[in-house]
């Protein structure tokens, strides 16, 4: 099961929004930007409270006036919006690496690379809003969905202030009167409606390529580029050893287990890698193999992370046979090397492999080794850069 991925966010009346910020008396006022109400001109956006009123963008100020005359008219300061803004887009940006913003005070943000994570795509998305709004001081709304379209329309459904989740996207985006589409002008609406068009699917069965180009783009496009740029490569890495003699003991298995581990997490890190899946080979005395592998709970290159789940493949592998062992494996793959970065996620397996490739890179390999791996001097010659295995294969 796919989860909705893309996620809309928009500030709430956000120009009016900004000026009450800055001066608190304005709060719970109507608030209305755009000049003064006796100025020709319109209205570029009005707080909520003058909405109420029937006040809202593109309204000439003068009928704005007289719908609502107990009204606050700003002109508005265009330099503070624009900080704004650009501190809206940073915050963003540090939860996922695709953001595209759509205009001042809206984004889309891919979130497909969250499916890794254990916690739920809903639960991210009201971190995400806390974050901004803790960030930039203004309410946002927020609307995830499958797709562009269904992200936006998500979030309409939200405002002011909520979170939406567009479920059930496609027979709500099929039951859709057109003028909701973003991207049907008035102009090509008149000409549906001629054509006795009113809503997504009845263009969709009328007039397919029209369908296609006018709403087919938020289906196929730009989400499955999203998808596409944030797909793991199919590259992975591997480090096996035959041993010296066959071994039943599985402390001494552990031990190569550990080493071959701690040359690949050191790998990973130079290259700056991030392993989304982990498998273990084991091979038998008399030559039958076995492998065995499971999902990451989030892509890492942390030594820790992976060993943890390590172990109980490893010990599953071991009951498939009651022969001693002569080959140890590891694999990682599902490699990406952009991982979006949550502030919430522990990475202290990670800061502790960093620490260790520093060290062993100024110290030489084998300048600090975890206690798992200690068994194997009293088998193999250590040298600086290593241990001497019999035979130690690596491949990329
Ligand atoms: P919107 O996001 O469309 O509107 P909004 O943030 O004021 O209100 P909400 O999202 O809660 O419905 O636009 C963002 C800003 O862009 C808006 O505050 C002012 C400016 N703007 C104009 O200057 N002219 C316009 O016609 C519109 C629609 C917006
Ligand atoms: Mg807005
Ligand atoms: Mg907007």
């Amino acid at each position: 099961m796919i989860s909705p991925f893309v996620l809309h966010i928009d500030i709430d009346a956000f120009f009016a929004a900004a000026e009450v910020m800055m001066r608190p008396g304005l709060k719970g006022k109507p608030v209305i930007i755009g000049g003064m109400p006796d100025e020709r001109g319109v209205v570029s956006t009005a707080s909520y409270e003058a909405r109420e009123f029937g006040v809202h963008s593109g309204m000439a100020l003068r009928n704005a006036a007289r719908k609502c005359p107990d009204g606050i008219f700003l002109r508005g300061r265009f330099h503070i919006y624009e900080r704004i803004s650009g501190q809206f887009f940073k915050c963003l940006s540090r939860f996922s690496p695709v953001v595209e913003a759509v205009s001042v005070d809206e984004a889309y943000i891919d979130l497909s690379g969250m499916t890794y994570f254990r916690s739920s795509v809903y639960e991210i998305v009201s971190r995400i809003k806390d974050a901004v709004e803790k960030n930039i001081g203004l309410k946002v709304s927020a609307g995830l969905g499958y797709t562009k379209l269904g992200a936006k329309l998500a979030t309409e459904a939200a405002k002011p202030g909520g979170i939406f989740f567009m479920d059930d996207e496609k027979e709500f985006i099929s039951g859709l009167s057109l003028e909701k589409i973003p991207g049907i002008g008035p102009h090509t609406l008149v000409i549906l409606q001629g054509m006795g068009i009113k809503r997504v699917h009845e263009l969709r069965e009328k007039n397919f390529s029209l369908w296609k180009r006018v709403i087919g783009h938020y289906f196929y496009s730009s989400p499955g580029e999203y998808r596409k740029n944030r797909e793991p490569k199919t590259r992975s890495f591997s480090r096996e050893t035959t041993f010296m003699n066959d071994i039943r003991d599985r402390n001494m298995i552990l031990s190569h287990l550990a080493y071959l581990l701690d040359r690949l997490s050191v790998y990973l890190v130079e290259k700056g890698l991030y392993a989304g899946r982990v498998e273990i080979k084991v091979r038998f005395s008399d030559f039958s193999t076995f492998t065995a592998r499971v999902s990451l709970d989030l892509p890492t290159y942390s030594y820790q992370d992976i060993w943890k789940r390590s172990v109980p493949l490893l010990d599953k592998l071991l009951e498939k046979r009651k022969l001693p062992l002569r080959l140890v494996g590891i694999k990682v793959e599902d490699i990406t090397d952009n991982r979006s970065l949550l502030p919430f996620v522990s990475i202290r397996g990670e800061e502790l492999s960093r620490t260790i490739t520093a060290i062993k890179k100024k110290h030489g390999f084998s300048s600090i080794f975890t206690a798992r791996e200690f068994l194997l001097n009293r088998v193999y010659p250590v040298e600086k850069e290593g241990v001497v295995l019999k035979t130690a294969s690596l491949t990329k």
